[in-house]
């Protein structure tokens, strides 16, 4: 297939970039535009170039990165743009993103579609723009936008664009043929950027987009370079810039933050496909049924609506409905007026969105997703229910973060049709979906669930049945460990302050406060002893009981003043906790922040390894995808998994062998998939079932 193609419209020479999906910037386009520029046909006055497909070239090849270069690269491929004697327009329709929108940048002119979108997203791969993209922006639209689209790497509207001059004009509908007239009629002259004078210094806005960086994008190193990158070129002049930001592209490509990244980038993409030996047929939705109106089912079936579904909303209590129903409206109200939804979409939601007194509706359902309180008799008494009314072939799903699946579909006949779908709070924000696969779950179930969650716009993660599933099964680990490391002698001042320097946005312990110690006790109690490390919560017990609950009741690992959530430190928690190891005979040690952070981590790394092995995940990237979209794992560490293959398995591997020798082998037994990958050189990440 021809990649790309040119063909004169009049006296413009239109040259088209046709790269499924997204239309890379690959070896192959690269080629393609450059040979199209060199043989100009002698009646063309003007170049105009445009993508097929879905949208305009939404930057480098991310694959290509690492691989060892192809010439022409995409520098050669703006040079012939700027050099082309003819000027050259971009139509930009889609996304012009990366070297999508640097490319368009060596262009004289760009004319967008009102629905596009252009944006400097490399940061998002702890990259910086490798094209020109820090120099070319800061002339054509001034430093605060060059920084604004590289530092936050979020793209902005065609309009924004034309506000801040990347625009030269936006047109509703007929791109092509309105950029063609563009090219023939307007676009008159050469206007290189290259050219240009530099921007005016802006101090506040270095000022503030470095504030941004070093608050919203901690330990990421990209941002920063990204500054550097326009200041270089702001005092030392286009030619310097270039080269300085092509440097610090290059250290950035191979670095570990880097490459963690673009694992990231891949990893959410490939956890949206079915695992290995699944070949289901999805299933059309197009009425669903949602049962609980609390919190979690208004969430989902904002979610439902939002992928353009009919959802009935009922819920046993009368006024629990009502509440529900009327927070959907008013979400719905609000991403109207915030400008995230048309009032067309507004009004569609609304009218798709029905309250069912009783069970009306649902058997009409062609899936339900019950999100009742988290008990296994409530749950399947819901099961019951349902199973009476709905259709047999109508989808049965359970929104829990612990529940055996299998036993609740054994409670229904055809359990085949039945599986998990593990909403996080709040379940319309939160893009983690964990799709829970029972034993007896059909492939086209489990296949419809993956389509549905990408309708939603959430990343899913297919997991087998366990308690906890990928996510809290190995976040339970973590905790143990934050407790047993609190009973030894850190404070949860020390543990807190060392995962989040490691890049947790949170500490265990603040995290605990603000959910509320109470869930955690509770959920205890449903729990054998042997099924959980009952000294790591000896602390938390103590606290529940004592009343202090966390940030709900002014104290708990923290204190918390007139309803502010900073926690603070609190001298009644130090002698509640020296009272504890009194009791348990501890004599506390000074423990550093290095055996905080690999117990921490390595716990969760060492559960995550027993349960790949154990084939509750299908693929090592959805492990970590888990973990950076619902854990807040820092992305630029790629996830636990991308983490443990960057230090080495064969040192994960030793250190949990030696806390085994320390602590015992009761929690520190290294999982056995773990030894192997360790003595084969195998990676974590990339393992699939
Ligand atoms: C860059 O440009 C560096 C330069 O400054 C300097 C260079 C010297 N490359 O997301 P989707 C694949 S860095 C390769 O599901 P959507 C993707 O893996 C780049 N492949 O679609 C998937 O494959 P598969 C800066 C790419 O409609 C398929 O396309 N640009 C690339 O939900 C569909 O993707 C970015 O960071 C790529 N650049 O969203 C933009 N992009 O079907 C990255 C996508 O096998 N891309 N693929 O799973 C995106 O943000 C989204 O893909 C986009 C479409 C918004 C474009």
């Amino acid at each position: 297939m021809q990649v790309v193609s040119h063909a004169l419209e009049g006296a413009v020479l239109v040259i088209t970039v046709d790269n499924p999906p997204v239309n890379a910037l690959s070896h192959a386009v690269r080629e393609g535009i450059v040979n199209a520029l060199s043989d100009l046909p002698s009646e063309a006055e003007a170049v105009l170039i445009v993508c097929a497909g879905r949208t305009f070239i939404a930057g480098a090849d991310i694959s290509e990165f690492g691989k060892p270069p192809l010439s022409p690269g995409l520098a050669d491929v703006l040079e012939a743009l700027e050099n082309c004697p003819l000027p050259v327009v971009a139509a930009i329709h889609g996304q012009a993103l990366g070297g999508g929108l640097e490319l368009s940048l060596a262009c004289d002119y760009r004319v967008l579609d009102s629905k596009a979108r252009v944006g400097l997203p490399e940061v998002n791969l702890g990259l910086i723009p490798g094209a020109g993209g820090t120099q070319r922006l800061q002339r054509l639209a001034g430093v605060d936008t060059g920084l604004k689209l590289a530092v936050s790497g979020k793209p902005i509207s065609a309009n924004e664009a034309l506000d801040v001059g990347i625009a030269d004009a936006v047109f509703q509908d007929q791109l092509v043929t309105n950029a063609v007239a563009f090219a023939a009629e307007t676009a008159k002259q050469k206007r290189c950027l290259r050219d240009a004078p530099a921007p005016p210094m802006d101090t506040d806005a270095f000022d503030r987009w470095t504030g941004y960086a070093h608050k919203k994008m901690r330990g990421q190193a990209a941002p920063l370079a990204v500054i550097d990158a326009v200041r270089h070129g702001l005092e030392n002049g286009f030619e310097a810039g270039l080269k300085h930001e092509r440097a610090l592209f290059e250290d950035l490509v191979s670095s570990h933050q880097s490459k963690a990244m673009r694992h990231l980038f891949f990893a959410e993409r490939l956890a949206g496909k079915p695992p290995r030996g699944v070949e289901g047929k999805p299933i059309a939705l197009s009425q669903a049924g949602v049962v609980g109106a609390g919190t979690m089912g208004v969430g989902i079936a904002l979610s439902l609506l939002a992928a353009g579904k009919d959802v009935v909303l009922f819920d046993v209590k009368p006024a629990a409905l009502s509440v529900g129903y009327d927070r959907i409206r008013a979400v719905i109200d609000g991403d109207l007026a915030k400008g995230r939804i048309s009032e067309t979409e507004a009004a569609s939601r609304r009218q798709r969105l029905t309250k069912a007194e009783d069970w009306s509706g649902f058997d009409q359902c062609d899936i339900i997703i019950e999100a009742v309180f988290e008990d296994m008799e409530i749950k399947k008494t819901v099961f019951a229910a349902l199973a009476e009314r709905v259709r047999a072939d109508a989808i049965l799903a359970t929104n829990t973060s612990y529940l055996d699946i299998d036993e609740l579909a054994r409670s229904v006949p055809h359990p085949n049709r039945v599986l998990g779908l593990h909403f996080f709070s709040p379940a319309h924000i939160m893009k983690l979906l964990e799709i829970v696969r029972g034993e007896a779950t059909s492939d086209d179930v489990l296949v419809t669930a993956l389509a549905l969650g990408k309708q939603m716009g959430k990343i899913s993660v297919v997991s087998g049945v366990c308690h906890g599933f990928i996510g809290n099964r190995m976040i339970s680990a973590y905790g143990r460990e934050a407790g047993l490391l609190l009973l030894e002698g850190a404070s949860p001042q020390a543990i807190d302050k060392a995962v989040t320097d490691f890049g947790m946005p949170m500490g265990p312990f603040t995290m605990a406060d603000m959910a509320g110690l109470d869930i955690g006790y509770s959920n205890r109690k449903k729990l054998s002893p042997d099924q959980y490390e009952t000294r790591a919560v000896l602390v938390h017990d103590q606290l529940v009981e004592m009343g202090r609950k966390g940030q709900k009741t002014g104290s708990g690992f923290y204190r918390y003043e007139d309803g502010n959530r900073t926690p603070l430190h609190d001298a009644k928690t130090d002698e509640i906790i020296a009272a504890v190891r009194t009791r348990e005979g501890i004599t506390p040690r000074e423990i550093d922040a290095e055996e905080i952070v690999e117990r921490c981590i390595f716990a969760l790394i060492n559960e995550g390894a027993a349960l790949l092995g154990e084939g509750i995940a299908a693929r090592g990237s959805d492990v970590d995808v888990v973990y950076a979209n619902g854990y807040g794992f820092p992305r630029w560490r790629g996830g636990p998994f991308s983490y443990a293959d960057q230090v080495g398995l064969d040192y994960v591997a030793e250190r949990i062998a030696s806390f085994a020798e320390r602590f015992g082998t009761r929690w520190w037994t290294p999982a056995p998939l773990l030894i192997e990958l360790a003595k084969s050189g195998g990676a974590l990440a990339t393992h699939e079932n």
